[in-house]
Parts: C-alpha cells; structure tokens; sequence
C-alpha cells in the first residue's frame, strides 16, 4: 500500500492550507469561549477570534510553553469534564514537575491515524509483525505505536522495554520484521544479540527500524542500517501532541508532519519571530485537532528546520529535518554552543570508534572543560598503544574542528559505558550538580 489515505495525504497544497485555516479558526473560536486560559491570554495579547483572517494569523496568537501545563498540573488546561476522557499519560518531567496530558476517545482516533498513515509511509502493513519496544505505560510511545500498527492490520509484539534476551529470542521466534524502540535501546539489542550468537541481519527477518524519542544523527542511522540490515526511519512527537506522530517515509527526506493535524511553525528562539522555511529554529506546534488537551503555539523547545517543499513520495504536507537537539540541551561550553547530537555524528564518521560514547562537562578553575569518552570498536582496542595515541589524536582533532571547541578525549573498552533501554542520558553536566 502506498499511501493509508491518499485524499489526505497528497492533498493540494492550496487545499490543505485552506483545510487548515478553517480549522484554526474553528480551533480559536472554542477556545476563547470554552478554555479560561486561552481565552485570558488571547485578551492579554490584545487578540480576538475575528483577527484571524489568514493562515499566517495564526502568528497573532500567544505562544504556549511546557511551563503553562506544570504550572496547570494536573489537568486545569484540559477542556473537556473527565467522563470524556478515555486514557492518560504522564510525562516523566525530567526538569520540575510531570506534565499530564489526557485523550478523549477522538483524540486517540486522530492519534493512532496519524500513526498509521506514518508506518505505512515506512512501507509497513498488513503482514508485518512489528516488535514494539518502547516503554508501555505512562510514556507515550509503548501503546502509541501499539495502536498505529494495529490499525494498519500489522501484527503487534508489545515486548515494552527491557528483557533483551527475550526479546531477541521473540523477534527469531515470530518472525518480527519490523522493531519500533530508542535508538540507543536497538544499539544494546544488537549488542546482546551479538554475545547470544545471533546476527540481526542474518539471523531474524527484520527490516525496518522506527526509531526516536531521543536525538539522533544521520552518521548513527547509517552504522545501524549497515550494521544490522534494516532500514531505519526517525520518528517524532511528544507527549503534548499526542505522543510519537510523524515519521519519515521510505524517501527517508525530513519527517511528515500531517497538516490536518498541526500547524508547523519555526521561531528563532531569541527574538521569536517566525523563520521562512529552509532556517533552523524552534519548532512550534499548533494541533489542529485536539480536544481534552488543545495545543496553540506550543514551544517545544526542539531545533529544526522546515521543508515545504512536496517530497518524491508524492505527500504534500511540510516536512521537519531531523531534530538537533532540545533548546536546553544545547552546552554552552566557554561560550560556544555544542549539541550533543554534533557530537555523536563527528564520532560515528570515525572508523575505530564504537557505538556508545558519553560526555562530561564540568568547571574547573572558573573554566568549562568538556570530556568526551568514546569506546572504541573491538579491533580498535585491541591495536598497539601508539596506535591508540594516534586514534586518540585523530578524535581530539575532528571534535575541535566540528565543535570549535577543544575536548578532552578518553578513548575506553567496548562495552564498558551505560546502556538505555529507553531514552539515552549520554551527557552528565556537572556544573549543574
Ligand atoms: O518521546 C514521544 C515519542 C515516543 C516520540 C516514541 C517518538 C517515539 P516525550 O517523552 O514527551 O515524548 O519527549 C518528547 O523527545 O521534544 C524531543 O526533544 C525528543 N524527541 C522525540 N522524538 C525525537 C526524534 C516522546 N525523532 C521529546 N529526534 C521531544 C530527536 C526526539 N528528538
């Protein structure tokens, strides 16, 4: 199958920009009436319903920030009475307080139907047997893609996070072909795969990877397509919009974002004026279509750019390039910005490293100082010590002219740093211990 729903999904562009306008302006008109906060900052901005005449008006309306919901915790942004609400979900908080975001029976619909329309642009369905393990529960991920691949008639594996070797031996078992999971949990299941005697690309029938939640880079999809033999899709979302929502499709070209759905916008974080497509800002959503939580202008928070151009598949909607990192995630090390996401591609372009590496950033005599520990691959740490010098050196010198930055660099043994089952925590920043 192509497309889920064509009609949608390679709409006009004219069209889908006029299917967007009426239900922003839908959207603006329930919430100044049905929500005291929309409504109050509306009024604050000096806003009315009617002042939306255009798409583009969408930029007269105030912005939200992750910080309205903690400070409405638990649910007093939620618009609906909670006999209408189906499911909740939690978000772990990892700065303050959880946010809860809640779904009612339509928003599920929405959700699980941007989800198939996703798998299937990944070339799954009907026939497929896809692994989900993502976390089951309070995250979003688990029963989000739960959802989506049973509506597209695939058969589901819900092996959640954790139990690896049982998850390898499901995946040989029942003949998995497709694994949903972080990143960085499908680096440790090839791993264990490997001590069991099991090739993920020889052995089992898998080929395709959908993986996200967490920061990524285009050199790691690389190692892991070749490495393992599947084709690797990133996947995008957070829980204030539903949960994981978009993917890439098999153009493997920016990740699809529905229109219909949400309204993408690019803001430079600084002066929080919209950028035109092709520059990189923070992304904010408007979701189009949302009814227990609505979401206007929500600043994620997550540096991308916008293509708006139609991609080679045919789809019509905007797409987003992959996610550098979260606005607070970038270090600022003596002065100059580094996202972990650069780090991980200048190492995943360097032969004799591994997979796994882990960076330190600490002040020491007023100064910032940066660490990057890097495992080595097997060959690698077995070379003489001179020849590891030389990797040493070749490390220091391709992060100082990536980064601008000097690190320092210790070169370790294979499997040596953590592990994640769920999202990777590759950065420990001492200066704010
Ligand atoms: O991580 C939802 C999700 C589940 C997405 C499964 C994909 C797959 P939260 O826990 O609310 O929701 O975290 C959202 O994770 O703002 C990004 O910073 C980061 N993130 C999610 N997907 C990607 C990705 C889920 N593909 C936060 N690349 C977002 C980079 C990502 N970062």
């Amino acid at each position: 199958m192509k497309c889920w729903d064509p009609r949608i999904e390679e709409i006009p562009k004219e069209e889908l920009h006029r299917l967007q306008y009426r239900l922003l302006k839908t959207l603006v008109y329930k919430l100044y009436s049905l929500s005291d906060f929309y409504h109050r900052r509306m009024k604050e901005a000096g806003v009315h319903p009617d002042d939306i005449r255009t798409l583009e008006d969408v930029q007269k309306l105030p912005f939200m920030y992750k910080s309205d919901l903690r400070d409405h915790y638990p649910d007093r942004l939620f618009t609906v009475p909670q006999e209408e609400l189906v499911r909740y979900h939690v978000s772990s908080g990892t700065t303050g307080k959880p946010t809860v975001v809640g779904y009612t029976q339509r928003d599920i619909e929405n959700w699980t139907n941007s989800l198939a329309r996703a798998l299937v642009s990944c070339g799954l369905g009907r026939g497929d047997v896809i692994q989900v393990s993502y976390g089951y529960g309070l995250f979003t991920g688990g029963l989000g893609l739960h959802y989506g691949a049973e509506r597209i008639g695939a058969t589901v594996i819900p092996t959640s996070t954790g139990n690896t070797e049982r998850q390898i031996e499901l995946m040989m078992d029942l003949k998995a072909t497709a694994i949903a999971c972080t990143p960085s949990y499908l680096l440790h299941i090839g791993e264990v795969a490997e001590k069991m005697g099991v090739s993920i690309k020889n052995d089992t029938r898998l080929r395709a990877a959908i993986l996200g939640a967490e920061p990524w880079s285009e050199r790691m999809r690389n190692r892991i397509q070749e490495w393992l033999g599947v084709k690797a899709y990133d996947i995008y979302g957070t829980s204030e919009l539903y949960g994981p929502l978009f993917t890439e499709c098999h153009e493997q070209q920016g990740i699809h974002i529905w229109g219909d759905l949400a309204l993408v916008e690019i803001i430079d974080p600084e002066t929080n004026a919209p950028l035109p497509a092709g520059e990189r800002g923070e992304l904010t959503m408007t979701v189009l279509q949302k009814e227990a939580l609505p979401i206007v202008r929500f600043r994620i928070g997550d540096i991308t750019t916008m293509r708006d151009d139609v991609c080679a598949c045919g789809r019509t909607h905007p797409r987003i390039t992959r996610i550098e990192g979260r606005v607070d995630d970038m270090l600022i090390i003596r002065g100059i910005n580094v996202f972990p996401s650069q780090i991980e591609h200048t190492l995943m372009g360097i032969p004799e490293v591994g997979r796994e590496f882990q960076i330190v950033v600490d002040r020491k005599a007023e100064l910032d100082s940066l660490l990057v520990r890097v495992e080595l691959t097997h060959e690698a740490f077995s070379d003489r010590i001179k020849d590891l010098m030389n990797i040493r050196k070749k490390v220091a010198e391709r992060l100082q002219s990536a980064l601008l930055v000097n690190a320092e660099v210790e070169l370790v043994e294979p499997g040596t740093l953590p592990r994640f089952e769920g999202k990777a925590k590759r950065v420990v920043d001492r200066r704010k211990l």
